[in-house]
């Protein structure tokens, strides 16, 4: 039995941070959708191709190309240990796609980062000027939260329902947040 982190938040919370910092501590798989899929493009496969605009606008890529992308990648012995989800699931269908994996990679925990909007924007778009992320624009940012209320917030309930949720206030100073965190990994 390899159990699943889930890592949940708006754009910019600081998910891909953390997950990096816990993966690394508890020897658990790192497995982010957002860097797979910006593989993907860079590689031009076809899921590239098919996910190139979808990020760069801020869009969700279709549920059924994630969901057969991230049941492949558990596959992969180094989630024996159990693994870090971070920024999967985002809808509803990926929520429940992972329900029919529940003898073999229960979902343990869920960690849900709150971050007011106006840090969300700043920490972007300062992103985007460092990196030259392509989605790290005004336009895609904007896009890129409507998608969040939409479709990934009502996952809040729905784990909240199986009282699976930690809300983690990840406002502050990086290793203060990885604190607030780690401390559910060493219960
Ligand atoms: P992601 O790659 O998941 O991007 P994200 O939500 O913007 O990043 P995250 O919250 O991890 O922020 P980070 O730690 O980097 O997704 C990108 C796109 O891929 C989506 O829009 C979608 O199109 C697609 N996609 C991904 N998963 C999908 C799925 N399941 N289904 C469909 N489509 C999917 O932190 C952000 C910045 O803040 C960094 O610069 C960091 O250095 C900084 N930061 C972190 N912590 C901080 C702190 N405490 N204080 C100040 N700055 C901080």
């Amino acid at each position: 039995m390899s159990e699943l982190n889930i890592f949940l938040g708006p754009p910019g919370a600081g998910k891909g941070t953390q997950a990096l910092k816990i993966a690394t501590e508890f020897g658990l798989a790192h497995i982010s959708t957002g860097d797979m899929l910006r593989e993907h493009v860079s590689s031009g496969t076809e899921l590239g191709n098919i996910a190139k605009s979808l990020l760069d606008e801020g869009k969700l890529v279709p549920d059924e190309l994630v969901i057969k992308m991230l049941l492949e990648r558990l596959n992969i012995e180094d989630c024996k240990n159990g693994a870090i989800l971070d920024g999967f699931p985002r809808t509803l269908p990926q929520a429940k796609s992972l329900e029919s994996l529940d003898k073999e990679f229960p979902v343990a925990r869920v960690f849900v980062f709150e971050v007011n909007e106006d840090e969300l924007v700043k920490r972007i778009l300062l992103r985007g000027e460092m990196t030259g992320r392509s989605d790290d624009t005004k336009d895609s940012i904007k896009v890129r939260f409507e998608v969040y209320k939409q479709d990934t917030q009502p996952l809040v309930d729905f784990y909240n329902e199986k009282n699976l949720v930690n809300v983690i206030d990840a406002v502050g100073e990086v290793e203060d947040i990885y604190n607030s965190i780690s401390r559910y990994f060493k219960l």
